[in-house]
């Protein structure tokens, strides 16, 4: 499954990088955005996932958010997630980039993540952002700042920037990398997107796992159709029995 030169390259690598998106969930239970399956079959991405919508129906977002946020608190991270955590442990530097909100990959046990679209679990004030601890919202009473701004979800929206400092350190984990990964992501969003793009332009051995190809799978080293939760584990089942 996986060409002897990945192998090798890996086993000798010191800086890995992985950079996850809704795909590598989906195995747990959490649907993707596109696709078949897709969160946005049901829900149009322009009503929700955008600040003016937000302000012009916030108990429609909220729904949309809670519906989440419940159906999350349900699931645990799969075997996929749990490997990234084997890879933090067994590269001497592991960097794991993600464009979920999910908060799976902490739940795992990963220490060094860079979320790039922010958490679900966290919520901000429109107005001052300050951050408001995790408390049920409740949508028919939705609750405001001391600021008397609106609560909102502390995730990114479209038009809306990235933070920071993760996507500064992200782009500069991608020029370092001898490896890259990219994992369960369609590759369409931007800037998350450019990543595997800057690795490759940067000398890395760019990877991809994916259930389908994607806008990126011409472009990259390797490309390895399936589920990142039989992928993965497999993969690092390779390198650390070949190592013993
Ligand atoms: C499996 C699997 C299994 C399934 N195993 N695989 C440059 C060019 C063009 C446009 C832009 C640009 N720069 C900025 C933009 C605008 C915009 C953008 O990129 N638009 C494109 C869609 C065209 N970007 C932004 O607005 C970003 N901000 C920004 O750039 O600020 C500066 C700026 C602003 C305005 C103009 C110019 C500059 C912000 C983007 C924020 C994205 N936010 C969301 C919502 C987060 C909150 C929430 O979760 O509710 O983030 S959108 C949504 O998409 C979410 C995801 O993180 C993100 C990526 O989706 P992902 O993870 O790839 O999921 P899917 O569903 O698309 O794919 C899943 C994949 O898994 C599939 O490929 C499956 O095959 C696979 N899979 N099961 C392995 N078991
Ligand atoms: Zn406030």
């Amino acid at each position: 499954m996986f060409s002897d030169l990945l192998i090798n390259k890996l086993k000798k690598a010191t800086t890995v990088a992985a950079l996850t998106g809704a795909g590598i969930s989906a195995e747990s239970g959490v649907p993707t955005f596109r696709g078949e399956q897709g969160l946005w079959k049901k829900f149009r991405p322009e009503e929700l996932a955008n600040f003016n919508a937000f302000m012009k129906n916030p108990k429609l977002v909220w729904e949309w958010y809670n519906f989440r946020k419940n159906l999350i608190s349900q699931v645990q991270p799969n075997p996929g997630h749990h490997a990234l955590v084997q890879m933090e442990t067994y590269f001497q530097d592991f960097y794991l980039i993600t464009q979920n909100v999910d908060n799976l990959h902490r739940l795992a046990g990963n220490k060094r993540i860079y979320e790039l679209h922010g958490n679900i679990m966290r919520n901000r004030c429109v107005d001052c952002n300050k951050q408001w601890s995790d408390t049920l919202i409740d949508e028919e009473n939705l609750p405001h700042c001391d600021c008397g701004g609106l609560i909102r979800p502390d995730v990114v929206w479209f038009g809306e920037s990235l933070p920071e400092k993760e996507i500064t350190k992200s782009f500069e984990v991608a020029r370092k990398s001898e490896v890259f990964f990219s994992i369960g992501t369609s590759a369409l969003v931007q800037p998350a997107a450019s990543l595997p793009i800057e690795a490759k332009r940067a000398g890395a051995y760019v990877v991809e796992i994916n259930f389908e190809p994607t806008v990126i799978t011409d472009y990259v080293d390797e490309s390895i159709i399936g589920k990142s939760g039989e992928i993965l584990p497999s993969l690092i089942r390779q390198i650390i029995n070949d190592q013993e």
